[in-house]
């Protein structure tokens, strides 16, 4: 299945959410007036765009009215999918050209951070890379457990301590072990963190350190997960993250449970930090690079409703 059909169909419950909002004004729509764009605009905030995102998307589909006929609904369609394509135009690539690369996994409890380092792995490693995980996360015996599991059906190494032991430590150790074993990329798990404990965004500080340290000049990614189905609550965390982490990306997960996933529209327009990867189920496969455009078309009412 390619990104599209898997997309279409993680964003089931999403697209039939926003199809519901956009239901009135793609029936109705003949022309851009005060009218029409209110509705549009409404129908934007309610598909989980965030107020910000819609009111500016709004403004410029206003503008392009300005210079081009836009009076069937297919057209506002198309108007409306560039305009929210530009607002997320952003490099979602991953940038890990040194050997070894680094990508560090931040974001609260519960979000997906040790799934989606399973299937960053598993996805290295089809490639052809060798994979190394820091069981960082040092907060839980389990932690280090759960990753081990993943290392194992990934084909990654993993390097863990102890429960309890310093994080920090642990990250040094996986770079020693990268460096000798001569691993392409590590990937580092961390515990679950609130944005405002001091002490664990202290921590991160630390793993920064080692890693400026230990590995100069390496390519890094540090990528927040965010939980698609906790909706505008994430576009908060995102927010709060971004103050305290050198975010390059963000991991959107859930998005296959959630009618909310228009908050990637919010996240990657509203904020500058580009969604880079979404999470789409709970299997190793489930996760895939962040297309915008075929993203866009799947979230938006689809054509065949509009031709008749
Ligand atoms: N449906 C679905 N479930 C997911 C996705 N990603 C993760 N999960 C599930 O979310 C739950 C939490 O995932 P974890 O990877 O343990 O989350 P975490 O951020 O590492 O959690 P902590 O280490 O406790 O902070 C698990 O049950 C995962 O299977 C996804 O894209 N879709
Ligand atoms: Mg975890």
């Amino acid at each position: 299945m390619g990104f599209f059909d898997k997309i279409k169909q993680g964003l089931k419950r999403t697209t039939d959410a926003v199809s519901e909002q956009f239901s009135d004004i793609m029936s109705t729509f003949v022309k851009i007036d005060a009218d029409s764009l209110e509705q549009l605009e409404e129908a934007l905030i309610l598909s989980d765009i965030g107020a910000t995102v819609a009111a500016e998307a709004t403004e410029k589909v206003e503008d392009i009215a300005k210079h081009q006929r836009i009076d069937t609904p297919l057209a506002l369609r198309c108007v409306l999918k560039d305009v929210l394509s530009d607002m997320m135009d952003h490099d979602t690539e991953l940038h890990l050209d040194t050997k070894p690369a680094v990508i560090l996994v931040i974001g609260v409890n519960g979000v997906g951070k040790t799934t989606s380092i399973g299937k960053i792995a598993s996805r290295y490693v089809a490639e052809g890379k060798k994979v190394m995980l820091s069981a960082a996360d040092t907060f839980r015996a389990a932690a280090a457990d759960q990753l081990e599991i993943w290392a194992k059906r990934a084909g990654a190494d993993i390097v863990r301590h102890g429960e309890g032991s310093d994080p920090a430590a642990v990250v040094f150790d996986s770079i020693a072990a990268a460096k000798a074993r001569g691993s392409d990329v590590i990937i580092i798990d961390t515990a679950g963190r609130l944005h405002n404990k001091q002490n664990l965004m202290n921590e991160l500080g630390k793993i920064d350190r080692i890693i400026d340290r230990e590995l100069p000049g390496a390519a890094r990614e540090t990528l927040l997960v965010l939980d698609a189905t906790t909706g505008q609550n994430a576009v908060y965390q995102a927010e709060s993250f971004n103050k305290v982490a050198k975010l390059t990306g963000i991991i959107l997960t859930k998005l296959d449970g959630t009618a909310k996933g228009g908050i990637v529209v919010a996240i990657s327009a509203g904020l500058g930090v580009p969604v880079k990867l979404v999470g789409v189920g709970e299997g190793i496969d489930d996760l895939m690079d962040f297309n915008r455009s075929e993203f866009l078309e799947a979230l938006l009412p689809p054509v065949e409703d509009m031709e008749s």
